[in-house]
């Protein structure tokens, strides 16, 4: 794994501003993820169901925590590899399931698929294939919010190959002179596709190469719960109070291939057989039972009540039927006054 120059935050004390209340959403919010991802992959892998997908094995634990600091009408974009970002940010689990099967009953009567995902209700408003294409919309969803004097946050992710994208580094270069209010979050998953991170970049710190435009910029451990509830209760705070927008590196790891059905023989084995013994949610399962004293019980009924509305969603999304073809023009345009203000 890439180590990064500039010291992780967080250490996981006591000192992590997390109530034993919002511990609990994050870890139902992870077990959500956790288990969606499982049971999509159970599915592609018997043929019960189709859709292109990317693994977020390994990066639950970046939205569940940025998400606590989110209010529903703050704005979110986002990538392909992206379901953890959309269920953190509050997409029904049906509608999500629904649209990423292309289904009727999807967010976007399943006309956009597992990689257009959108839905404005929950204020997730973009998810993009067109790599560092998320950061210029966020930066202007941003200056739209600053116009219309709202306080409204807007977050946008992306991964560690998108920082070698032109348009990543207009939108940075823009939204730290305009001072607009968003959060820029580099999942650095170590991998852009097949390549490492450290075999097309010579820059040891994303963080430090994103100050360079002149804006606030941390690498925080995105695989600790403590030290990304912590980056980004700082990250939000700032820009929703008007300082202007934060960089925050997210150091993680790619816990499988590109996409379902890649291969892995580019990645370290040694080095992924590790990231898979201290994976995130895994992990912060531990830290609730041995640090929080947070009983099995409580845990275990989580996990059962997150798989029964899993399993729910995916029956429901197999029974909806795909959209008729007389739908194919329509919704192609919306109108400003139909967006969330
Ligand atoms: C503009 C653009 N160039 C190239 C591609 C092909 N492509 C798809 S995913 C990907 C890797 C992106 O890596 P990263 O930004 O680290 O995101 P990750 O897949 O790791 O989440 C590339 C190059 C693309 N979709 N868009
Ligand atoms: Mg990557």
């Amino acid at each position: 794994m890439t180590v990064s120059t500039t010291q992780p935050v967080g250490s996981g004390g006591s000192n992590d501003g997390l109530t034993d209340d919002a511990a609990l959403r994050i870890f139902r919010t992870v077990t959500t993820i956790r288990s969606t991802e499982d049971r999509i992959i159970r599915g592609l892998s018997s043929g019960e169901l189709r859709m292109t997908y990317y693994t977020v094995r390994g990066q639950e634990v970046i939205p569940a925590a940025i998400c606590e600091h989110l209010r529903r009408d703050d704005y979110m974009v986002t990538t392909y590899r992206g379901m953890h970002d959309c269920i953190a940010k509050g997409i029904p689990l049906d509608e999500l399931v629904a649209e990423m099967c292309g289904k009727v009953t999807g967010t976007s009567k399943g006309k956009g698929g597992p990689m257009h995902l959108s839905d404005p209700q929950s204020g997730l408003m973009v998810t993009t294939g067109v790599v560092g294409g998320g950061l210029p919309i966020a930066v202007g969803l941003a200056l739209s919010s600053k116009l219309r004097g709202t306080d409204q946050v807007t977050v946008v992710n992306f991964g560690d190959g998108a920082t070698s994208i032109g348009a990543t580094h207009e939108a940075c270069n823009l939204a730290a002179l305009w001072e607009v209010p968003v959060v820029f979050v580099c999942q650095n998953n170590q991998y852009g596709e097949h390549t490492k991170f450290a075999d097309y970049t010579r820059s040891p710190s994303l963080a430090e190469r994103f100050r360079g435009y002149g804006m606030e910029a941390r690498t925080v451990d995105g695989n600790s719960v403590p030290a990304m509830h912590e980056a980004a209760a700082e990250a939000i705070g700032r820009a929703r109070s008007g300082s202007g927008p934060v960089f925050l590196e997210c150091l993680t790891y790619r816990l499988g291939g590109h996409s379902f059905g890649a291969t892995t023989e580019y990645m370290d084995p040694d080095e992924l057989s590790q990231a898979e013994a201290n994976e995130p949610v895994g992990r912060y399962r531990r830290w609730l039972v041995d640090q929080r004293g947070i009983g099995e019980d409580v845990l275990a009924d989580i996990e059962a009540a997150v798989l029964s509305s899993v399993e729910a969603a995916v029956e429901a999304a197999k029974a909806s039927p795909p959209p008729a073809p007389e739908e194919l023009l329509t919704d192609v345009f919306s109108s400003v006054e139909a967006l969330p203000r």
